[in-house]
């Protein structure tokens, strides 16, 4: 008798669960470096997501943040990463080619 009633209340509980627990999982947005470029030169992520800079160019490259956020070092071939810890829109450039232009947009929802 008992048994019977607490299987329905425990399966409410599940239910009831599941629909309050939102579960974002964090990604990893990639960006490309090739012919003196960030590709794509813009990209949107959520906090807690990780930004990728791949260098498939000739040449070394940085990926540096204007407001000093970051400075990741790219050498010929090689990749870094940034994990993006506040929401809001942040300008970067490569240091050694100031024309290149990135821009990640950052959202906290
Ligand atoms: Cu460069």
């Amino acid at each position: 008798m008992f048994r019977a009633i607490a299987l329905p209340c425990a399966i409410f509980v599940l239910a009831a669960t599941a629909g309050a627990v939102v579960v974002v999982a964090a990604k990893t947005v990639d960006v490309k470096i090739a012919a003196l470029a960030f590709a794509p030169a813009e990209v949107t992520a959520h906090v807690g997501d990780t930004v990728t800079w791949e260098n498939a160019d000739f040449i070394d490259h940085t990926a540096t943040s204007s407001e000093g956020g970051w400075d990741v070092v790219l050498p010929v071939g090689g990749t870094g990463r940034v994990v993006l810890t506040k929401a809001g829109t942040f300008d970067y450039i490569c240091t050694i080619h100031p024309n290149m232009k990135g821009k990640v947009h950052v959202t906290s929802d």
